[in-house]
C-alpha cells in the first residue's frame, strides 16, 4: 500500500469531473487500499478520487472512532434527499479551513462495493454530510464553492500562500 499525494485547492484538478468505473478489477482494489492508507494517514474520514488525482466515481468514507468501519461507494448515486442541515466541514485539499455548509439532512445512496456488488444506504448525520461532500469532490466541486466569494477568495489566497512558503 502507498499513501498518495492530495491534490490542494485551488489545483485546477480538483475541477474535473469523474468517469463511472467500468469494472471493479484488481487495479481498482489497490487503489482503493492506497486511498485507504492516504485517508487514514492524513487524518480524514472521507476521500474521494478526484482528490488523489484518479477521476473515477470513487471515494472511500470512515467517520467511527476506531477506524475499523471502511465503507467504499463506487459509482454513488444518490436516489433520495430529505430536509436541510448546516454542518461545519473539513476538507483534505483545504487544510486548515472548517466552515458551515447546508446540504440535504439525510440521503439515500445506491452504489458498488469493493467486490463490485450493489448496495442501497441511507445516511443521516455525518456520514451523510461525508457522502455528499465526497460526491460532490466526484462532480468536480469543492465545498469552498458553497461560501461567499469573499469568503472563498481568502482561502483561495491562504492556500495559494502556503503553496508559495513550501
Ligand atoms: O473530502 C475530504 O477532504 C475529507 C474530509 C471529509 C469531511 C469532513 C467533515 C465534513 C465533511 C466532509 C475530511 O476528512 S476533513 C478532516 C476531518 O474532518 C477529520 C479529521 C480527523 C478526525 C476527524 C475529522
Ligand atoms: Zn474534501
Amino acid at each position: 500500500m502507498a499513501v498518495l499525494n492530495i491534490l490542494n485547492y485551488p489545483d485546477p484538478r480538483l475541477h474535473t469531473v469523474a468517469k463511472p468505473v467500468k469494472e471493479v478489477d484488481a487495479n481498482i482494489r489497490r487503489l482503493i487500499n492506497d486511498m485507504t492508507e492516504t485517508m487514514y494517514a492524513a487524518p480524514g474520514i472521507g476521500l474521494a478520487a478526484t482528490q488523489v488525482n484518479q477521476h473515477i466515481q470513487l471515494l472511500i468514507i470512515d467517520t467511527s472512532e476506531t477506524k475499523d468501519a471502511l465503507q467504499v461507494f463506487i459509482n454513488p448515486k444518490i436516489i433520495e434527499k430529505n430536509g436541510e442541515r448546516a454542518f461545519e466541514e473539513g476538507c483534505l485539499s483545504v487544510p486548515g479551513v472548517y466552515e458551515s455548509v447546508t446540504r440535504a439532512e439525510t440521503v439515500k445512496v445506491e452504489a458498488l462495493n469493493r467486490h463490485g456488488e450493489k448496495f442501497t444506504l441511507h445516511a443521516e448525520g455525518l456520514l451523510s454530510v461525508c457522502i455528499q461532500h465526497e460526491m460532490d469532490h466526484l462532480l468536480g466541486k469543492v465545498f469552498v464553492e458553497y461560501l461567499s466569494p469573499l469568503k472563498r477568495s481568502r482561502i483561495k489566497n491562504k492556500m495559494l500562500k502556503l503553496s508559495r512558503q513550501k
